[in-house]
């Protein structure tokens, strides 16, 4: 439908899929494989892909049969945003519900879809997805209360794009090297996986946008010259229509929106996606974090530049309301508060954590632990200590508060669930204790949607009911952040799971054939399941005080000092009265010189204000 560059080099993945009458099984074959791709125009570099669209109807069961043909690396496939309902070792996080599936072997997803709208299929091990493994998933639904209200539909990516693979990118990042955690800033925006995307339309007729970020990094501010969008979906929840001029879409969040076209063809109109540089520490000279697409009414006629825009005036997604009107859910029966700390561990790399706790991957997969721990499935420790799981009960209400004790934006989301978004703060805040809200302030039909931004030093607060048996990541979709360790786990009603679930044979082999337990606790101990010796764990802490190294230094800095001034003094003292600069001011100058990168705010060129209380700031784009 959509006009593409054509930027992938080659197809080596094929999809076969099959579509058949209601409740279908919709086959796709997935080798996944290096390909050379220059999607911005600007590098070639090794890709993963290109790789189909999934798509089916409400009520299909999707089979994904998966050969990892990258040679070098495993990989593994989570469909974001499904609830994978009675379906847990199908969600696909490496180290959670399975095994990540090594070079060579192959590997089967198989699951029912339940739900309607938008969402996507990603890589869920070792920071892989943003080097390409990555794509749409549209579940058509012949029920959706918006169907007569479009002609026809578009599906469009938006992304980050970076000129080095992940592998490279990632020891720089968790490094001492980088102890200000200071994430790499990609190379461009893409639409569709290539630029200057046309959508061709026709006059008086109105469009589903289905759009979705599929970035490792930016959030995107997104607009349409001289058109309205009219919000009908995020994340696969419907909610009221609701018009807006700008939309800001985090890392794995859609929006699904309605475009009227104008009642004449005499021009053509850019849209534009435009990198929420708030997030980058530093804004290279040559980096263009906008990317332009246009409605093409006749393609005769020229492709205007798009204007510059003055604010980032974006839509508040939590003033939008589900269609079907559910009502807050009532007084949690558990709380679980994390606060969001960026620190240095031992090893001086600046890792992410909630509360105390930065996630390192257990020995077992936490669904194996939990299939295999008997009755001390519900006993949170025997998933180890790092995976930071909290084990929920059945049906239970359950409140999770999100404080930013960052400066950074953060999109948080929760597999297998949609939550109910009932508070979030403006910026600068502080926690949701401080805050003062009450049960009476949150709204009584809330947003609802599986990821959600939270702002600089502000809160969130979500609200769902376990009523997923499964095992469920709550993390930060910043790659990079899930790389450096802000990630909780759902331990949502094991016993359900011990009696309800089989896990497949390939399943079992893609860890055979890795050495990886697949019993026992988060330390692989079957005998014990409260003995956690030998766990995985990160590295230590800092250490409190002065180590014998930075004793030595110190002594060494004091030495050097002391003798520093005494030639100083030596040298003011001499005889020569023609000695008229003294070599202290040269010292002094050569001594400063370790800066560490450029801000935002220091940044040449375009400088972002950052955003206010609704989220909006102020920008000079083009
Ligand atoms: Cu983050």
């Amino acid at each position: 439908m959509l006009s593409s560059r054509g930027c992938f080099a080659a197809l080596l993945t094929h999809a076969a899929w099959q579509h058949l009458a209601a409740a279908a099984t919709v086959t796709y074959d997935f080798n996944i494989t290096w390909v050379t791709a220059n999607p911005d125009g600007a590098f070639d570099r090794p890709t993963i892909g290109p790789l189909p669209r999934i798509s089916a109807d409400v009520g299909d069961n999707i089979v994904v049969h998966v050969t990892n043909q990258l040679g070098n690396q495993t990989t593994s496939l989570h469909f974001h945003g499904l609830f994978q309902n009675g379906t847990t070792q199908m969600d696909g996080p490496s180290q959670v519900s399975q095994c990540s599936i090594p070079p060579g072997s192959s590997f089967t997803y198989n699951f029912t879809i339940n739900q309607p709208g938008t969402y996507w299929y990603h890589s869920h091990v070792h920071a892989q997805y943003p080097d390409g493994l990555r794509g749409p998933l549209v579940i058509n639904d012949p029920d959706s209360p918006f169907l007569g209200m479009y002609d026809e539909e578009f599906v469009v990516t938006v992304s980050d794009w970076y000129h080095d693979q992940m592998t490279d990118l990632l020891p720089g990042f968790i490094s001492k090297n980088n102890p200000t955690g200071a994430e790499p800033v990609p190379q461009a925006a893409l639409w569709n996986d290539t630029q200057n995307l046309k959508v061709p339309v026709e006059p008086g007729k109105t469009y589903l946008f289905r759009m979705i970020n599929i970035g490792a990094f930016a959030g995107q501010n997104i607009w349409f010259e001289g058109h309205n969008m009219t919000i009908v979906e995020v994340d696969g929840v419907y909610h009221q229509p609701a018009v807006a001029e700008m939309i800001y879409l985090s890392a794995a969040q859609r929006c699904s929106f309605l475009v009227t076209t104008k009642n004449e063809t005499t021009a053509n109109y850019a849209f534009v996606a435009s990198m929420d540089t708030t997030l980058f520490d530093t804004l290279p000279d040559d980096l263009n974090y906008n990317v332009t697409g246009w409605l093409v009414y006749d393609d005769t006629l020229s492709l205007p530049e798009p204007a510059t825009v003055d604010e980032l005036n974006f839509f508040d997604d939590m003033t939008l309301v589900p269609y079907d009107n559910q009502t807050l859910f009532g007084e949690p029966d558990k709380i679980i508060e994390l606060d969001v700390i960026m620190d240095n561990l031992g090893d001086g790399a600046n890792y992410a954590f909630f509360n105390n706790i930065t996630y390192s991957a257990p020995k077992v997969p936490t669904l194996y632990t939990a299939l295999t721990a008997g009755e001390l499935a519900t006993d949170p420790t025997v998933y180890g200590t790092y995976t930071h799981s909290f084990v929920l009960e059945k049906g239970e209400i359950v409140q999770i508060i999100v404080n930013n004790l960052d400066t950074g934006r953060h999109p948080f989301h929760l597999h297998g669930h949609h939550f109910q978004a009932i508070y979030r703060s403006a910026e600068e805040a502080g926690t949701f204790e401080d805050s003062g809200i009450t049960e009476a302030d949150f709204p009584a039909i809330p947003m609802r949607r599986d990821t959600l931004v939270l702002y600089p030093d502000g809160n969130i607060v979500l609200r769902f009911r376990a009523d997923n048996p499964g095992i469920w990541l709550f993390h930060c979709h910043i790659e990079w952040h899930v790389a450096s360790g802000l990630i909780a786990t759902m331990v949502e009603a094991p016993l359900d799971l011990q009696r309800t679930l089989t896990i497949p044979q390939d399943h079992l082999a893609a860890c055979a054939a890795q050495s990886v337990p697949t019993a026992g606790n988060a330390a692989g101990n079957t005998a014990d399941l409260l003995d956690l010796g030998g766990e995985n764990h990160p590295p230590a802490p800092l250490p409190a005080g002065f180590t014998p190294r930075g004793i030595v230094a110190l002594v060494f800095s004091c030495v050097s000092g002391i003798l520093g001034v005494a030639v100083v003094a030596w040298y003011g003292l001499a005889p020569d009265p023609s000695a008229a600069q003294s070599p202290v001011e040269t010292e002094a100058t050569t001594a400063t010189t370790t800066a560490v990168g450029t801000s935002n705010a220091e940044a040449e060129g375009p400088v972002l204000v950052t955003g206010a209380a609704s989220g909006g700031g102020g920008a000079s784009r083009s």
